[in-house]
Protein backbone atom coordinates (compact mmCIF):
# COMPACT_ATOMS: atom_id res chain seq x y z
CA UNK A 1 0.00 0.00 0.00
CA UNK A 2 1.14 3.38 -0.81
CA UNK A 3 2.03 6.19 2.05
CA UNK A 4 0.07 8.69 0.11
CA UNK A 5 -0.52 9.96 -3.29
CA UNK A 6 0.91 12.67 -4.76
CA UNK A 7 0.26 15.04 -7.62
CA UNK A 8 2.38 17.24 -9.58
CA UNK A 9 1.03 19.96 -11.38
CA UNK A 10 2.79 22.24 -14.39
CA UNK A 11 1.52 25.35 -15.88
CA UNK A 12 1.45 26.76 -19.12
CA UNK A 13 4.66 26.62 -21.07
CA UNK A 14 6.34 23.87 -18.79
CA UNK A 15 6.30 21.48 -22.01
CA UNK A 16 8.92 23.99 -23.35
CA UNK A 17 11.44 23.19 -20.24
CA UNK A 18 15.25 22.28 -21.76
CA UNK A 19 14.00 23.41 -24.90
CA UNK A 20 14.49 27.10 -24.74
CA UNK A 21 15.69 30.04 -21.79
CA UNK A 22 18.13 27.09 -20.16
CA UNK A 23 19.95 30.32 -18.22
CA UNK A 24 16.42 30.56 -16.77
CA UNK A 25 14.78 27.64 -16.61
CA UNK A 26 17.44 24.78 -16.90
CA UNK A 27 18.54 22.03 -19.10
CA UNK A 28 16.20 19.30 -18.29
CA UNK A 29 13.28 18.82 -20.37
CA UNK A 30 9.54 18.23 -18.11
CA UNK A 31 10.08 14.82 -18.65
CA UNK A 32 13.53 14.74 -16.73
CA UNK A 33 11.95 16.30 -13.92
CA UNK A 34 9.07 14.17 -13.46
CA UNK A 35 10.61 10.96 -14.53
CA UNK A 36 13.26 11.58 -11.20
CA UNK A 37 10.30 13.04 -9.59
CA UNK A 38 8.51 9.40 -10.08
CA UNK A 39 11.52 7.44 -9.21
CA UNK A 40 12.38 9.21 -5.59
CA UNK A 41 8.74 8.85 -4.93
CA UNK A 42 8.19 4.93 -5.93
CA UNK A 43 11.93 4.58 -4.02
CA UNK A 44 9.96 5.91 -0.47
CA UNK A 45 6.52 4.08 -1.02
CA UNK A 46 4.67 7.13 -2.71
CA UNK A 47 2.43 7.32 -5.64
CA UNK A 48 2.66 10.51 -7.74
CA UNK A 49 1.30 11.14 -10.53
CA UNK A 50 2.49 14.14 -12.69
CA UNK A 51 0.07 16.33 -15.06
CA UNK A 52 1.13 19.71 -16.89
CA UNK A 53 -1.56 21.95 -18.75
CA UNK A 54 -1.62 25.04 -20.85
CA UNK A 55 -5.01 25.62 -19.71
CA UNK A 56 -6.33 27.28 -17.23
CA UNK A 57 -9.47 24.85 -16.35
CA UNK A 58 -7.17 21.68 -16.98
CA UNK A 59 -5.28 22.69 -14.12
CA UNK A 60 -8.26 23.68 -12.13
CA UNK A 61 -9.99 20.10 -13.19
CA UNK A 62 -6.95 18.42 -11.54
CA UNK A 63 -6.90 20.07 -8.77
CA UNK A 64 -10.98 18.99 -8.52
CA UNK A 65 -9.91 15.43 -8.96
CA UNK A 66 -7.47 15.39 -6.74
CA UNK A 67 -9.77 16.20 -3.83
CA UNK A 68 -11.38 13.44 -4.23
CA UNK A 69 -9.52 10.65 -5.23
CA UNK A 70 -7.60 10.58 -1.85
CA UNK A 71 -4.71 12.90 -3.28
CA UNK A 72 -2.83 14.18 0.13
CA UNK A 73 -0.43 16.92 -1.14
CA UNK A 74 -0.18 18.63 -4.61
CA UNK A 75 3.15 20.21 -5.45
CA UNK A 76 2.38 22.75 -8.00
CA UNK A 77 4.22 25.29 -10.98
CA UNK A 78 1.42 27.06 -11.93
CA UNK A 79 3.75 29.34 -14.24
CA UNK A 80 2.86 32.60 -15.90
CA UNK A 81 -0.59 31.80 -13.72
CA UNK A 82 0.61 32.11 -10.58
CA UNK A 83 0.50 36.02 -11.03
CA UNK A 84 -3.06 35.89 -12.50
CA UNK A 85 -5.09 33.32 -11.27
CA UNK A 86 -8.14 33.66 -8.57
CA UNK A 87 -9.52 30.75 -10.10
CA UNK A 88 -6.86 28.22 -9.52
CA UNK A 89 -6.51 30.04 -5.79
CA UNK A 90 -10.23 29.08 -5.44
CA UNK A 91 -9.57 25.54 -6.41
CA UNK A 92 -6.48 25.30 -4.08
CA UNK A 93 -8.90 26.58 -1.65
CA UNK A 94 -11.10 23.82 -1.81
CA UNK A 95 -8.19 21.07 -1.66
CA UNK A 96 -7.89 20.25 1.71
CA UNK A 97 -4.21 18.32 2.16
CA UNK A 98 -0.65 20.07 1.42
CA UNK A 99 -0.45 22.59 -1.36
CA UNK A 100 3.86 23.60 -2.60
CA UNK A 101 4.50 26.19 -4.81
CA UNK A 102 7.52 25.57 -6.64
CA UNK A 103 9.33 28.04 -9.48
CA UNK A 104 12.48 26.65 -10.82
CA UNK A 105 13.70 30.90 -11.24
CA UNK A 106 13.60 33.12 -8.33
CA UNK A 107 10.54 35.23 -9.18
CA UNK A 108 11.52 37.99 -7.03
CA UNK A 109 14.99 38.52 -9.18
CA UNK A 110 13.05 39.39 -12.02
CA UNK A 111 9.93 41.55 -13.15
CA UNK A 112 8.01 42.99 -10.35
CA UNK A 113 4.56 41.13 -12.09
CA UNK A 114 5.90 38.31 -11.22
CA UNK A 115 6.58 38.97 -7.32
CA UNK A 116 3.13 38.56 -6.74
CA UNK A 117 1.52 35.01 -6.59
CA UNK A 118 -1.97 34.49 -6.00
CA UNK A 119 -1.02 30.64 -5.13
CA UNK A 120 0.85 31.83 -2.25
CA UNK A 121 -2.25 33.02 -0.61
CA UNK A 122 -3.10 29.17 -0.04
CA UNK A 123 0.65 27.12 -0.43
CA UNK A 124 1.74 26.23 3.15
CA UNK A 125 4.95 26.23 1.26
CA UNK A 126 6.94 28.54 -1.71
CA UNK A 127 10.17 27.47 -3.07
CA UNK A 128 11.91 29.67 -6.14
CA UNK A 129 14.51 29.30 -7.31
CA UNK A 130 16.32 25.95 -6.97
CA UNK A 131 15.57 24.84 -10.18
CA UNK A 132 14.29 21.16 -10.62
CA UNK A 133 15.73 20.59 -7.16
CA UNK A 134 12.52 22.65 -5.49
CA UNK A 135 9.76 19.67 -6.65
CA UNK A 136 12.20 17.49 -5.18
CA UNK A 137 13.01 19.72 -1.89
CA UNK A 138 8.85 19.75 -1.73
CA UNK A 139 8.34 15.94 -2.45
CA UNK A 140 11.35 15.33 0.51
CA UNK A 141 9.64 17.50 2.69
CA UNK A 142 6.61 15.40 2.31
CA UNK A 143 8.47 11.70 3.22
CA UNK A 144 9.77 13.21 6.25
CA UNK A 145 6.87 14.07 7.16
CA UNK A 146 5.95 10.48 6.51
O1 LIG B 1 10.16 30.16 -12.41
C1 LIG B 1 9.14 29.50 -12.67
O2 LIG B 1 9.04 28.30 -12.48
C2 LIG B 1 7.93 30.21 -13.29
O3 LIG B 1 6.76 29.67 -12.69
C3 LIG B 1 7.97 29.91 -14.77
C4 LIG B 1 6.92 30.64 -15.59
C5 LIG B 1 6.90 32.12 -15.27
O4 LIG B 1 5.81 32.75 -15.93
C6 LIG B 1 6.79 32.38 -13.77
O5 LIG B 1 6.83 33.78 -13.55
C7 LIG B 1 7.93 31.71 -13.03
C8 LIG B 1 7.19 30.48 -17.10
C9 LIG B 1 7.34 29.08 -17.56
C10 LIG B 1 7.80 29.11 -18.99
O6 LIG B 1 8.63 28.01 -19.21
C11 LIG B 1 9.42 28.01 -20.33
C12 LIG B 1 10.38 27.03 -20.39
C13 LIG B 1 11.20 26.96 -21.48
C14 LIG B 1 11.06 27.87 -22.51
C15 LIG B 1 10.11 28.85 -22.46
C16 LIG B 1 9.27 28.91 -21.35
Amino acid sequence: MSKGKVLVLHGPNLNLLGTRQPEIYGYETLEDINNALYERAADNGWEIACRQSNHEGELIDAIHAARLDGTVAIIINPAAYTHTSVAILDALNAFDGKVFEVHLSNVHKRETFRHHSYVSLRADSVIAGLGSQGYHAALEALIKAG
